[in-house]
């Protein structure tokens, strides 16, 4: 049975098509420097916007309508599973993530829990080997469940902590019978509401004791997918341990976890924390820590996770332009963590929007691409700082010859003699623009 009848497979038509459900952007095969588009992207599908998202909001209630609805939760969450594979196969996506709550009932019980999840990735397994759909990551949600009130690795109660434990441990079996190439942790409870009754190190240290138990268990079963750690500053928790990238590198390093952890970064949490994607992406990639991504964008004038679908070619143009420069972003990939607006409620929205982001993101890889192989940055760059290599005195303070008396005899002779160089920026955002069109 088909969830989507009326849609073939997504194919690439070229930007003068009038289909809707056509690629007019993204053409899987075609190579950009050395690789095809589909390598360098590695799209994934997230479960929870795709899957179980009903639009509703504090305002309104459930409006997205979807066929996969069964007489019990067991079916629905099979049903679930049939939908969303025909998704990825119509898209031609050939990564998806999950929380362990998006994909099966809780059930009354840890134990019903866990044997849902068992039965759910069974059929999930079966659906990967049939179509060679494979997972970027799993995760286990430790942040909707009342019991995570106050934190899961950070909480004040143990019993919590330990149930935490039991979660995490089952993501990673989940994580290795699927072949799992990554493993997130987003800390969406791992912060405070107030300073008053919060011991900050002591949280901090025991959500490093689980990260080192989560090591210790990838190695005793044999399965090491990358650990990535997603920063996000706010919401839910008033403030997130996790703030950004170099909040999340100082705890990375403070604990000693940087052989193991990298960072999964996500654009509106980025332009939450007060930053662009691409600076969050530039911190990641100068630790050699930018792991994978969450593709989205938030509202400028709205003050909370918005998780649209990307479509600013100017946003994911400098996005793709610090992955190009990183190497690509194997094994991570770019993750719609993305959900249909709620005015986007019929089925075939799922389909528009993830078509919408994949041609945004072609859009971004061929102008960073094109960016790259001219030299763009690289240019202004070394132009900004030819003045270091190009003079004596420069050359001397970067091979480590000179001291604050030396400097200070320099300047008293020559200090006021500088002649500073505009940087004509407005003339370069223009430039920036041809390569967007
Ligand atoms: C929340 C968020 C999560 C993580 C996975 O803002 O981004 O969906 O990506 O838990
Ligand atoms: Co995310």
């Amino acid at each position: 049975m088909s969830y989507f009848p009326q849609v073939e497979k997504i194919q690439f038509e070229g930007k003068e098509t009038r289909n809707p459900f056509a690629f007019r952007h993204y053409n899987a095969e075609e190579v950009v420097l050395g690789k095809t588009m589909k390598e360098h992207l590695r799209f994934a599908v997230a479960y929870w916007h795709t899957m179980t998202q009903d639009g509703s909001d504090p305002f309104g209630m459930a409006i997205n309508e979807r066929s996969w609805f069964g007489k019990s939760e067991m079916e629905t969450a099979k049903n679930r599973v049939e939908a969303f594979f025909e998704i990825l196969e119509k898209l031609g996506v050939e990564y998806f993530c999950f929380h362990d709550v998006d994909i099966a009932p809780a059930g009354e019980s840890i134990e019903e829990f866990m044997a849902n999840l068992d039965e759910i990735t069974d059929l999930i397994k079966v659906k990967m080997d049939e179509t060679g759909i494979k997972l970027l990551w799993n995760t286990a949600n430790m942040f909707s469940h009342p019991r995570f009130n106050n934190g899961a690795g950070s909480t004040n109660d143990p019993e919590v902590y330990a149930y935490a434990a039991a979660q995490v441990k089952k993501g990673l079996d989940i994580s290795k019978k699927l072949n799992g190439q990554n493993y997130v942790f987003w800390g969406g409870r791992e912060g405070y509401e107030t300073l008053l009754n919060t011991d900050m190190k002591f949280e901090q240290d025991n959500i490093a004791r689980l990260f080192k138990m989560v090591i210790r268990y990838a190695g005793k079963i044999g399965h090491k997918p990358q650990f990535l750690i997603e920063p996000k500053p706010k919401e839910p928790s008033k403030h997130q341990y996790d703030f950004d990238a170099a909040t999340t590198m100082a705890f990375i390093k403070t604990y000693g976890l940087e052989g193991d952890f990298k960072l999964n970064l996500e654009a509106n949490h980025a332009t939450l924390a007060g930053h662009t994607f691409e600076h969050e992406l530039r911190v990641a990639r100068e630790y050699g820590a930018l792991g994978s991504i969450d593709a989205n964008q938030g509202d400028m004038l709205l003050g909370w996770d918005t998780d649209e679908f990307p479509t600013n070619v100017l946003d994911v143009t400098l996005a793709m332009y610090e992955i190009l420069e990183n190497g690509g972003i194997a094994p991570g990939g770019i993750n719609f963590d993305a959900k249909v607006r709620r005015s986007s409620f019929e089925m075939e929205d799922l389909l528009l929007a993830h078509i919408a982001g994949m041609d945004t993101f072609a859009r971004g890889l061929q102008a960073a691409a094109k960016l790259k192989e001219d030299g763009f940055f690289n240019e202004l760059i070394s132009d900004r700082y030819a003045k270091w290599n190009g003079t004596e005195i420069g050359k001397s303070i970067l091979s480590d010859q000179e001291d604050l008396e030396s400097l200070t005899r320099y300047a008293y002779a020559h200090g006021d003699g500088v002649k500073l160089k505009s940087s004509h920026i407005e003339h370069v955002k223009s430039r920036l623009n041809d390569y967007l069109v």
